[in-house]
């Protein structure tokens, strides 16, 4: 397939690198205007991949989405009228509620989501290493989305395993749920992923899980709390020496993905008119650091 990665970064270099090995005809486009950009993983050889080539982009089958959430609008606007009505656009970032600002430009597209458990470190600006091997899961977003099931396969034998969730928003939810718990209170302790499965954070995350669960049912998907904790925990322990993407972007001072991770559920609270301190509580937080920058920068 021709595919274009928008968003190279840790993740988005990841699944081009693989895609690219698997046979795929592989472009980017990245913040950078420079034609090429290069990508070793780990020991691998490194790949001269074009960049914001509107060539490729015109003639791609399938357009996958990396960057950040809060980037998604911008990033995709200007290159919808490039694309050809026909080319699928799968989004596969941390967060929800992005697709949802975007339905009257997306309506008439081929449309799906996505999640991703695979972990992946960016240690300098063209070298990327695979941390934690995970798994790929990919759903329709739109009717014409559901006429894609071969796009998981296309991943499965590319960068396995990935498979076909015909209730996307299922796994979407469960993996709002793990970043719900860890992300920002790692980005506000200051620690690895690891810490937050010592015994004396469990409340506190139960807390969160449980308060997530009750916003997933008005989203009209069933989560088992007790079963999500020990999921969140188990994440912890086997990403332990991870520091978390939140925790990377605050320490780092870039903006981070709150809005759409406990942000997006805060504001399903809202509407709702149902109390969750907890996650109002770590949102407020990191909106505060967020904006400490400015102010102090
Ligand atoms: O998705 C993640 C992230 O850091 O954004 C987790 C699962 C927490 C792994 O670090």
């Amino acid at each position: 397939m021709n595919i274009t990665i928008l968003g190279p970064g840790a993740v988005g270099s990841l699944y081009a690198y693989k895609l690219h090995l698997a046979g795929h005809s592989i472009s980017l486009w990245g913040r950078t205007s420079s034609s090429k950009i290069e990508v070793t993983l780990d020991d691998g050889e490194s790949i001269a991949f074009n960049n914001q080539s509107l060539e490729d982009l015109e003639r791609c089958d399938l357009l996958v989405v990396t960057v950040k959430a809060w980037q998604v609008k911008s990033a995709l606007l200007p290159l919808l009228t490039h694309l050809h009505p026909d080319a699928i656009i799968l989004f596969l970032h941390n967060g929800m509620g992005t697709v949802d600002s975007l339905s009257e430009q997306l309506a008439h597209r081929p449309v799906l989501l996505g999640t991703s458990t695979h972990g992946a470190l960016k240690v300098n600006s063209s070298t990327v290493h695979h941390t934690g091997i995970g798994q790929t899961l990919i759903g329709a977003w739109n009717k014409k989305g559901q006429q894609c099931e071969f796009v998981a396969e296309v991943f499965d034998h590319g960068f396995s395993p990935a498979q076909w969730h015909s209730i996307i928003q299922q796994a979407l939810w469960t993996k709002l749920v793990i970043n719900c718990a860890i992300n920002p209170l790692t980005a506000i302790l200051d620690c690895r992923n690891g810490q937050l499965a010592n015994h004396e954070y469990r409340e506190q995350l139960f807390s969160i899980v449980k308060e997530a669960v009750t916003c997933a049912r008005f989203d009209g998907v069933e989560l088992d709390a007790p079963v999500l904790l020990d999921t969140v925990v188990n994440v912890a322990k086997s990403t332990a020496q991870n520091y978390s993407s939140m925790h990377q972007d605050i320490y780092n001072k870039r903006q981070s993905e709150i809005d759409f991770i406990n942000g997006y559920v805060v504001n399903i609270a809202t509407k709702h008119h149902v109390d969750i301190p907890n996650n109002l509580s770590l949102y407020q937080k990191i909106k505060q650091i967020e904006a400490s920058w400015s102010q102090h920068d």
